[in-house]
């Protein structure tokens, strides 16, 4: 090379600003713990720990064996941790996607801190506990039931452990908020809608030490760059962008759901250093609920059709692999249905990604379940989870409704008139006032719905079917007792005294053993045939009224519920899949109404 090319290279080198990158890192670290179960004993000898990997439950036996009851209790984790040289000047977090259900986490003996409530994510910021090189982390989890910890009952197992993926993370000391309940630090939003135009809205937080910037990119799904904008974020590191006028945006729906992406960068103010990084999905959509035509779908009539979901797999209970959440979701998607209920409790983050990529509309739900308690703890548990459920849930564009409540009034005892039933009631109105209130103040886009159950009167009475956007009801007119016609009298009535508000079916279902058969099918039965005649004369009123906006199966799959001790195995058999996910007649019968394999008229 002549010494004037070289000279000429150099030059041309030195004008590209050198950019170095310090984004974050994020390990998983499911593998190799030590577990057992009770409480702790500073015992080391051989046989005490099992070795086992994350995700991980210790119920599975318990809830399918014949002896009634499952251990509700201690369960210990512990793991070395190594921690690299390099890590230095990093912020460290421990990231836990869900544990059940209250976690306390220990760093070579300190605790790091203490997490309640068994479905949503959680993380701890361990940089001053950390030692250079050997760590021991270790995890108490507590699944013993708890007055102030919703759920307090309902119909279904809650498995102990640390269920679902671990995760550590290492940062930039400027980094996007982590500790805003576990969020990503950022919530997009897309103010306006149309075919022609859309904009999106993205407020967040930085955590920062020095002057820095922040770049957002939009790229459609060929990663082409639709929009960027730089922004300086405030003193106290919040920002917002607005972004305008994106030209006809390629909508997202069911049948296409095109996913754009929103990438925001930290860096420095001289764009010398990145330090962090932050990927989320965006779908452009706009949808409303009117109560007398139903929903709408970027401006056209949309039947809801869909599912429930609990995190339960045959021989696993909650400790699933993102494979088999994803499964899940693509079983309903092939089904033809569109809807996801994801309830009785939000789920795994594979779930929620799932449902973007694969365009399944959803309601994620808090567990408040069956019964509730005046105690301040429980109200502050309820929010908090609520104030999480959002927040970490807020970017999947598959989330139309924040639902919050379910079959509240079901207990007898709530039923009759005593002044205890009357500040039962009062408590629980005020309750619903406040979650409600919370939604609108987290999220002023989505939807809310509460799910009723049983006496209409009652909830009229106590004034819940006031409070959501949107009324769920769950119905099973001719399963548990009734005939099938009462169920189109039920939804006649709730529209004429409830014309604006509008109605989901939030279940509908009827048990039945993929074993069992029978030519003249009765309820009560079992039989695959009288949950086929069940669904199909459900299915026909559905199609019937506009008003019903849509509807939901209980359950997509079969689930372990220790204490139907009526089933063998203990499972409730609702699901329109096995526990293990064989397809039982009833599937058929919506993919043949939705999917229209092979076409049948309904
Ligand atoms: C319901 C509940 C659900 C039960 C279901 C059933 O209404 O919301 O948790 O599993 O009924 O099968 O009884």
């Amino acid at each position: 090379m002549t010494y004037s090319i070289r000279n000429l290279i150099i030059v041309f080198l030195s004008l590209i600003p050198f950019v170095s990158f310090s984004q974050r890192i994020k390990q998983s670290i499911n593998t190799s713990w030590q577990f057992h179960r009770g409480a702790e004993k500073d015992d080391n000898k051989k046989g005490y720990w099992e070795q086992v990997n994350i995700p991980h439950t210790w119920n599975v036996e318990d809830v399918m064996d014949d002896e009634p009851g499952y251990y509700r209790g201690i369960g210990w984790y512990q793991k070395e941790l190594y921690i690299p040289e390099g890590w230095k000047d990093k912020n460290i977090y421990l990231y836990f996607e869900g544990a059940s259900q209250v976690a306390e986490v220990f760093v070579n003996g300190k605790r790091a801190g203490v997490h309640r409530g068994s479905y949503l994510a959680f993380s701890f910021n361990i940089t001053s506990l950390l030692n250079e090189g050997k760590n021991t982390i270790r995890v108490k989890v507590d699944n013993s039931h708890d007055p102030d910890i919703p759920p307090l009952g309902g119909d279904f197992s809650v498995y102990g452990g640390i269920y679902r993926d671990v995760y550590l993370i290492a940062a930039d000391k400027n980094h996007f908020d982590m500790d805003n309940y576990a969020s990503s630090g950022v919530f997009i939003s897309t103010p306006s809608v149309s075919e022609e135009s859309a904009s999106v809205q993205i407020r967040g937080k930085v955590s920062v030490s020095k002057k820095v910037k922040i770049t957002t990119t939009i790229y459609d799904k060929e990663g082409k760059e639709v929009a960027v904008s730089e922004t300086d974020p405030d003193k106290d590191g919040s920002f917002t962008v607005q972004v305008k006028h994106i030209k006809k945006p390629n909508l997202w729906s069911p049948e296409n759901p095109y996913l754009y992406k929103v990438v925001n960068v930290l860096r420095d103010a001289k764009n010398e250093i990145v330090y962090d990084e932050v990927v989320n999905p965006l779908g452009f959509r706009w949808y409303h609920f009117d109560a007398e035509k139903g929903f709408y779908l970027n401006g056209k009539p949309y039947k809801i059709m869909g599912a429930s979901r609990h995190q339960d797999f045959k021989g696993m209970g909650s400790a699933l692999s993102d494979a088999l959440h994803i499964n899940d979701v693509q079983w309903l998607k092939d089904m033809g249905g569109n809807f996801l209920r994801v309830s009785h409790y939000p789920q795994d983050p594979a779930v929620m990604e799932a449902c973007d990529r694969l365009g399944i509309l959803t309601a994620v739900e808090t567990p408040g379940n069956n019964q509730i308690t005046e105690s301040e703890g429980y109200t502050h548990n309820m929010l908090d989870m609520q104030r999480e459920m959002i927040r970490q849930n807020y970017n999947h564009p598959s989330v139309i409704i924040w639902s919050y409540m379910n079959e509240v009034l079901i207990q007898p005892l709530y039923k009759d008139k005593t002044p205890e039933r009357e500040k039962y009631w009062k408590n629980l109105h005020e309750l619903a006032l406040k979650m409600e209130n919370l939604c609108q103040d987290e999220d002023k886009e989505r939807y809310t719905m509460i799910a009723f159950h049983g006496d209409f009167d009652l909830y009229k009475k106590v004034g819940l079917i006031d409070i959501p956007k949107i009324a769920g009801w769950n119905l099973y007119q001719g399963w548990y007792g009734g005939k099938f016609g009462d169920f189109e009298t039920f939804v006649l009535k709730h529209h004429k005294e409830f014309p604006l508000k509008p109605l989901i079916i939030s279940e509908l279902g009827a048990d039945s053993d993929y074993r069992l058969h029978s030519f003249s099918p009765v309820i009560f039965d079992k039989t695959q045939e009288y949950a086929n005649l069940y669904h199909e004369s459900y299915l026909k009123i559905i199609k019937k009224y506009a008003f019903i906006a849509g509807a939901i199966v209980w359950n997509l799959a079969e689930f372990g519920n220790e204490s139907r001790q009526e089933a063998v195995p203990h499972i409730n058999n609702k699901g329109l899949l096995t526990t293990d996910r064989k397809p039982k007649d009833s599937y058929f019968i919506y993919k043949a109404a939705l999917a229209q394999q092979p076409f049948v008229k309904i």
